[in-house]
């Protein structure tokens, strides 16, 4: 196997002064941060369909990068040349883990079976790789979106014909990820929503997808996954609503129809800001509902309104983000997956590189950030004091659930008028942040 990314070297750390654009000026895998290795708190993870297939085709041009890694696409032979560069480009950027979806890694075939003897040669090959590198997958997925079938959801489609081809593309998607040993499962909605409701029973298609994900759960568990089943949330696009709006929304589906001891929430930088989220909502969302699993790291651009899937670049985000993911203890079946692309004229090998450099620092950096933040503890001293007035006295009684509304009602009334609560004081802490984050 001949080196695909030539000229192209082994990343390495060289701090914040090198100019080196092919270095690491944050990402130090081995530093010790908050107790543990920069490498074990973010796990970034390669996704399949932006690196190894995506070439900037859109809807006003045809590809700008060859993915094609010397191989005619659409072959088997093109399917394991990129097998070959995604490991090669993993062991060069020192990028732990990866994801893909079926048909990143195969080109479909007119049959269910054919298609899956493909995926098992693809997969074969894959786990060699595995063994040699000490590569790991992160999470598998089917795509249940691309093809015509699926142009009325999967889960959620008015043909029960349809549904059983998602079912088969699940099944087949765990055993693949029982096979390498991944650790999530994850649900994307893609088009699991609606056009309009004059043609839709939003009833029936929530309860058929629950069914789907409730079938997915057993099967798993019965061929040994242990791992987390995962639902992404995002509001919309391809579909103009999609059931899976946001964490908020999706956790309640979850615990509607008894799927939230098995599924914990993905969540994407991108996909919450479409929802009118910030990405630190969305994590503490997840976190404070014990639901946080793991990470699509990208971002958006404020003023597009469509999932544009960059590289992350914005401190401030990876560090709210890694403040969010540091104080709920971590991702445990989880890490951050790089469902993100390079620009349409960032068309080169080189620029990828580039690309995961750019994302990598820019989590390292909030990493770092973030535990500054946690040690300088401001913010959560403000915090304390803040809700300090339920620490005693009425306040405890109302935070120990004792205290009735009628005895509230006569402290009320014996208070008279109430002292205005404290100042939230958003400027000070913002002026904190600045600080801990420049110095
Ligand atoms: C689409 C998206 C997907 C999922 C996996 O917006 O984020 O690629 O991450 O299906
Ligand atoms: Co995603």
């Amino acid at each position: 196997m001949s080196e695909i990314f030539k000229g192209l070297p082994v990343v390495a750390f060289e701090g914040s002064k090198s100019d080196n654009p092919l270095a690491f000026k944050y990402y130090d895998a081995d530093k010790i941060v908050a107790g543990k290795s920069m490498r074990e708190h973010l796990r970034f993870a390669m996704a399949w369909w932006h690196n190894m297939c995506a070439n900037g085709v859109d809807m006003f041009g045809v590809g700008t990068a060859d993915k094609s890694f010397g191989q005619t696409p659409g072959t088997m032979e093109h399917a394991l040349a990129k097998v070959d560069a995604a490991f090669e480009f993993m062991t060069k950027l020192g990028v732990d883990y990866f994801c893909f979806h079926d048909v990143d890694l195969v080109p479909e075939a007119d049959t269910i079976s054919e298609t899956n003897a493909r995926l098992d040669k693809v997969t074969d090959y894959i786990k060699e790789k595995m063994k040699e590198t000490g590569k790991k997958q992160l999470w598998g997925t089917a795509n249940m979106f691309s093809n015509p079938r699926f142009m009325n959801g999967a889960g959620s489609t008015n043909s029960a014909e349809v549904y059983c081809f998602a079912a088969a593309q699940v099944k087949k998607g765990i055993e693949l990820t029982v096979k390498l040993g991944g650790l999530g499962y994850v649900f994307w909605g893609g088009r699991e929503g609606y056009e309009t409701l004059l043609n839709t029973d939003v009833k029936f298609e929530l309860e058929n997808i629950a069914n789907l994900m409730r079938l997915a759960v057993e099967y798993g568990r019965s061929i040994g996954f242990e791992g987390d089943f995962f639902i992404e949330p995002k509001p919309k696009e391809p579909t103009k609503h999609q059931y899976d709006f946001d964490t908020a929304t999706s956790i309640g589906f979850l615990r509607q129809y008894g799927l939230d001891k098995d599924f914990k929430i993905n969540i994407e930088a991108n996909h919450a800001t479409l929802a009118g989220h910030t990405f630190q909502h969305e994590l503490r969302i997840a976190a404070v509902n014990d639901m946080l699993g793991s990470v699509d790291a990208n971002q958006g651009d404020l003023l597009l309104g469509w999932d544009t899937d960059e590289f992350p670049f914005n401190v401030y985000d990876t560090t709210l983000a890694m403040y969010e993911i540091l104080k709920s203890g971590g991702l445990k079946n989880g890490g951050l997956n790089f469902d993100a692309k390079t620009r349409r004229p960032s068309y080169t090998y080189e620029d990828m590189f580039k690309a995961f450099i750019l994302g990598m620092d820019s989590f390292a950096l909030g990493l770092v950030k973030a535990d500054a933040l946690i040690t300088d503890g401001r913010l959560d001293a403000f915090i304390k004091n803040r809700y300090s007035s339920f620490e005693s006295g009425i306040g405890a009684r109302i935070r120990s659930g004792e205290a009735t509304l009628t005895e509230l009602a006569a402290e009320a009334e014996k208070l008279g008028a109430p002292k205005l609560p404290s100042s939230g004081e958003q400027e000070y802490l913002e002026s904190v942040f600045n600080q801990v984050l420049f110095g």
